[in-house]
């Protein structure tokens, strides 16, 4: 029957989406007993163009429960935003650590 050959198709098509990798990665701050509260809201402002409100309300997230997601970006500008907040940091001596995922 061509309605039941039709969804055949969307099937198989649906299927080939589901094994495709997703197009956007989390981008991952993790808590550190080092880094001061204020240079975390400066790198998110900064790094993650986040208001200073926004940047707040990660920071104590995170701060509170060891790691929090800061945002979803395709793969290439997480791992810069992650690596230029690794630089940054180490500029500053703080351990701060940013994970893609
Ligand atoms: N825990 C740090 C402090 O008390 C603050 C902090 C928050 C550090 C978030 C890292 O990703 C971080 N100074």
């Amino acid at each position: 029957m061509a309605v039941l050959a039709g969804s055949g198709a969307d099937t198989a098509e649906k299927k080939r989406e589901k094994l495709k990798e997703p197009d956007e990665c989390r981008v991952i701050l993790l808590n550190d007993d080092y880094t001061t509260m204020e240079f975390v809201v400066e790198i998110l402002m900064l790094i993650f163009h986040k208001n200073e409100e926004e940047a707040g309300r990660i920071m104590m997230d995170v701060h509170r429960k060891g790691k929090g997601v800061v945002g979803m970006y395709p793969w290439d500008i997480a791992r810069t935003k992650a690596n230029q907040v690794h630089a940054i940091a180490r500029k500053h001596e703080y351990p701060l650590m940013c994970i893609v995922e």
